[in-house]
């Protein structure tokens, strides 16, 4: 069997492959690594070994900002309903449509103030309040609302709606005018108008 012989002219361009193909792999991050036993591994790049032009790349990266702004409220105030007051002009001007909040702040009142004491803008029904110069019969001593000349409409201790009047926001308890004289306390509420 005779000795297989590679023509010298074959040896440049094969080593010129090899040459090429060790720098192609050190760009792409390829180590040597030596074992035991001895013999040669090619290491591919990790996370550590990451190319110049990616590095580079991340400070061009900017993270996106969110295209939607928080809804804002276009009013947001608060205002003290006194219990021995009529209709009490809040300053706030609603719009038909507009997305109405009311919502109970603070404070206590009584309708009588002989009893049966303070509590909170919802008294709940109460058949004996009937009288027609009750702004709404039937629930007495409640934190009540109306829009400009609309009808009124209880509150309690919330009220969300789309209100179908235009005009200023006007709140009372529900009592008599000719029977304020023995109310007491109020009523802190939050007024939030959406539009
Ligand atoms: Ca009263």
């Amino acid at each position: 069997m005779k000795d297989a012989k590679i023509p010298i002219g074959w040896l440049i361009p094969i080593v010129g492959l090899i040459l090429l193909l060790g720098w192609f792999l050190d760009q792409q991050g390829w180590r040597v690594s030596k074992l035991n036993p001895p013999g040669i591994e090619l290491v591919p790049p990790t996370a550590s070994v990451v190319p110049q032009s990616i590095q580079s790349n991340q400070s061009i990266v900017t993270p996106l900002l969110p295209t939607l702004t928080p809804l804002a409220w276009a009013i947001e105030t608060s205002f003290i309903v006194q219990a021995n007051q009529p209709w009490q002009n809040t300053g706030v001007e609603v719009r038909r449509g507009d997305s109405l909040e009311i919502v109970y702040s603070s404070g206590q009142w009584t309708g009588r103030s002989s009893s049966p004491g303070l509590s909170g803008p919802d008294f709940g029904p109460s058949p004996e309040n009937t009288d027609e110069c009750y702004p709404i019969r039937g629930e007495g001593s409640s934190l009540i609302g109306k829009i400009g000349n609309g009808e009124p409409f209880k509150i309690g201790y919330q009220y969300v709606g789309n209100p179908t009047d235009t005009g200023i926001l006007l709140l009372r308890m529900n009592d008599c005018d000719k029977l304020l004289f023995d109310n007491a306390g109020s009523i802190t509420v939050t007024i939030r108008i959406r539009r």
